[in-house]
């Protein structure tokens, strides 16, 4: 995609996702059509998540001396914290912080709820939004100053090694929402400078979109007994001992919906896999003067069978050319399109049309033609996502010399490189090519290299991890 700056703007406009004419910077609405896919892509994950989480909900302000009580975490989020300062005319005597995410909101409360060694584990979520006041560049669900859509996780243990699998679980939980979607990823560890204020350590997520940019979709933080420490969070064990708990917490956001968006729309606009599409077929009768009545009567007659068997059916009835119809749903994402006309009512057969590769198969209605669309819709996930999959595998360039990173980020790609890890090395290898290092890759990851005996690329040292770099959102 040669703009996909101006093509993502433009897509998000014309399948009315979102408007983002609203008069303050970085805050955009949901159009209903945005709003549906939102929806949809909230209930995958929710029921992710209630296998084993509660859901809750907390307050949007935050007492300015809770949010100050973590020293490293308010340092992290100082910049990007509106507040609230007065009420009505009066001003506050405590200022009020709106939550840029919930630890601060949430620990108080876990200090008062965590008692004794049968409370633990406690693994809550909730859907909010948070604000950040983001100085970078903003951009419609990718930067945004109000996330409307943040889902964060914040969990509770008894020992660290529970902290540490639960970071494990969450990152599987993750891996599963995301292939629904058919979100390629690269998962790593971000390097110690990068990690999530007040974190041990922060795994990351990202996606690589059709400029060669990489986007941070969600991110899975250990941390430790930071917060607990300061929170006064501890528990009773079975030996009567006072311990602080160990935490996880992690988070997505509307940059999921950006992802989606993003890496598998074409030329033609959205597509979107069909466990997230508004519309999941679009019935279009083909009507001519005669035999009109027959053909909508039929049309009616399989919208209904569809619907009864759980799928969302669109049936666009409109006075309008065929083609223009084509081209909007098109451009909306619509996974299948289903054509019928008089003379395929003749021979009791329709037209169905794959929005994925717009691959057109004649369906007899006498058959079991809805096993034969659920099979369909199988069928256009599965090739949406390997499409992706491949399509990031092919841009991720292994080299061994620092002088080619230049290259390879200029050609819309990812670096992968050997690394010995330490924060001084990697910060010069930043400055130096002034590109980021992401992180380091797990040793049973599909993008790492084998370090074994190899030197590190820039200082010589003993490799010890695959790094990656690339130009990030
Ligand atoms: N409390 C933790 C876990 S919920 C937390 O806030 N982590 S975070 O800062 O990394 O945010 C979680 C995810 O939100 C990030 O991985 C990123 O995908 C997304 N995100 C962060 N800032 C923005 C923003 N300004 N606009 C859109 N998405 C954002
Ligand atoms: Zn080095």
């Amino acid at each position: 995609m040669e703009n996909f700056s101006e093509w993502f703007h433009n897509i998000l406009e014309e399948a009315e996702i979102i408007d983002s004419r609203y008069p303050i910077k970085g805050m955009s609405v949901w159009l209903p059509n945005g709003f549906k896919i939102r929806k949809h892509i909230l209930e995958l994950l929710k029921k992710l998540l209630d296998k084993d989480h509660e859901e809750v909900l907390f307050p949007l302000l935050v007492p300015e001396d809770e949010l100050a009580k973590e020293g490293i975490h308010v340092k992290g989020f100082e910049e990007e914290v509106y507040w609230v300062t007065h009420g009505g005319r009066k001003e506050l005597n405590k200022k009020l912080a709106i939550r840029p995410t919930s630890e601060t909101a949430m620990y108080p409360m876990f200090s008062l709820w965590v008692r004794s060694h049968t409370d633990l584990p406690m693994k809550f979520y909730q859907i909010v939004n948070t604000f950040r006041y983001e100085t970078k560049h903003t951009r419609p669900l990718i930067r945004v100053r109000e996330i409307t859509t943040f889902k964060e996780a914040h969990t509770v243990h008894g020992t660290s090694y529970e902290a540490a699998e639960q970071v494990k679980i969450a990152i599987e939980i993750y891996k599963e929402f995301f292939d629904l979607l058919g979100i390629p990823y690269i998962l790593s560890k971000r390097p110690v400078w990068d990690k999530f204020p007040g974190a041990d350590y922060t795994m990351a997520f990202d996606t690589l979109l059709p400029d060669g940019k990489t986007l941070q979709i969600g991110t899975v933080h250990n941390l430790g007994q930071t917060f607990a420490k300061t929170f006064d969070i501890r528990y009773e064990t079975e030996d009567s001992i006072h311990e602080y708990v160990y935490q996880t917490c992690y988070g997505l956001s509307d940059r999921v919906i950006a992802s989606v968006i993003g890496v598998h729309g074409d030329k033609k606009g959205l597509r979107l896999p069909p466990k997230i599409a508004p519309n999941q077929i679009t019935i279009i009768p083909i009507i001519f003067k005669e035999g009109s009545e027959e053909v909508i009567a039929k049309c009616e007659e399989i919208k209904l069978d569809l619907e009864t068997n759980g799928i969302r059916v669109n049936m666009d009835n409109r006075d309008i050319r065929p083609g223009k119809k084509f081209y909007q749903w098109e451009l909306n994402g619509s996974p299948l399109r289903l054509e019928l006309g008089p003379r395929d009512l003749k021979k009791n057969k329709a037209i169905l049309v794959r929005r994925d590769n717009l691959e057109k198969i004649e369906i007899d209605l006498n058959s079991k033609y809805v096993e034969k669309i659920n099979e369909l819709f199988e069928n256009i996930y599965n090739n949406m996502k390997k499409n992706v999959w491949e399509k990031m595998e092919d841009k991720i360039i292994a080299i061994d010399n620092l002088k080619d990173v230049n290259d390879v980020i200029a050609n819309g790609k990812v670096v992968s490189f050997l690394w010995c890890g330490e924060e001084e090395c990697g910060k010069a290898i930043e400055e130096i090519t002034d590109i980021d290092i992401l992180g380091t890759q797990d040793e049973k990851s599909e993008f790492n290299q084998d370090a074994d005996g190899k030197e590190c690329i820039h200082c010589g040292k003993k490799a010890e991890y695959t790094g990656l770099m690339a130009k990030t959102y």
